[in-house]
């Protein structure tokens, strides 16, 4: 995959070379070129924000830069890459997401500061390729580059080759729909607190029964939206007892 980031702050990358992100940098996978959204400046303090047309509060990221910087990383005579544009006004980032995005060829980030980017930068670009503004949740940052560290590390993690044991991504948290079973490790008691008996049982039934319990109390009482978007034909007859 490729995957073109936009910003005024490339040192916000800096960590995507370490872990399984820089492993997958390194052996090809993914190939991810930073850009500074000021190399398309023309004027001599290489200004990027002015305030907002209506006025109100902050600076707003005026349209000359990234319009060169989308002709440049999307010419309009080849295969336009997805563009994803952080935003709080975004719709939600969901691992359901991350598996489309994990699917495209190429993905380019826009990472907006202040009050966000000129509506006109979005609207235009819309016209030659697909755009999806995207929000980690509900609250604000200042800006999108962490939203793109977060949103990359769960696309990188989906591509084929980057996790060792693919079984993992079919146990976690969010693949059915729940929340993950509590796990443990070594010892079998540690500080007085005991590893769940069943566990050490070696009876796989009982296990995944347990696990299953578990994962449907824990999304119960964290997450009582998912469990109300459960497709009930995913419930087995033990669980709707439970
Ligand atoms: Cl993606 N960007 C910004 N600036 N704030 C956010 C967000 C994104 N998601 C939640 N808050």
């Amino acid at each position: 995959m490729r995957v073109d980031i936009v910003s005024i702050f490339p040192e916000y990358f800096a960590p995507l070379d370490l872990s399984l992100v820089g492993k997958a940098r390194g052996n090809g996978t993914l190939r991810l070129v930073v850009h500074d959204l000021r190399s398309w400046t023309q004027d001599v303090h290489r200004t990027v924000d002015d305030t907002p047309y209506g006025g109100g509060p902050g600076m707003v990221m005026r349209p000359e830069p990234w319009g060169l910087a989308l002709d440049a990383l999307a010419p309009p005579e080849l295969t336009p890459p997805r563009l994803l544009v952080p935003s709080p006004a975004g719709v939600p980032f969901t691992q359901a997401l991350a598996h489309e995005l994990a699917a495209e060829p190429h993905l380019l980030f826009a990472c907006g500061r202040y009050e966000g980017i000129d509506q006109r930068v979005l609207d235009h670009a819309a016209t030659r390729m697909p755009v999806t503004e995207v929000s980690l949740g509900d609250y604000v940052l200042f800006g999108g580059e962490v939203a793109v560290l977060v949103i990359l590390e769960a696309v990188t993690r989906l591509l084929p080759g980057v996790l060792g044991n693919a079984g993992s991504l079919d146990e976690e948290s969010h693949a059915h729909g729940l929340l993950e079973a509590p796990m443990y490790t070594k010892p079998a008691t540690w500080r007085g607190l005991d590893v769940p008996e069943v566990l050490r049982s070696g009876d796989h039934g009982r296990i995944a029964r347990w696990r299953r319990d578990e994962a449907l109390a824990r999304t119960g009482a964290r997450r009582p939206d998912m469990l109300a978007a459960l497709d009930p034909g995913s419930l087995d007859k033990r669980d709707v007892a439970a």
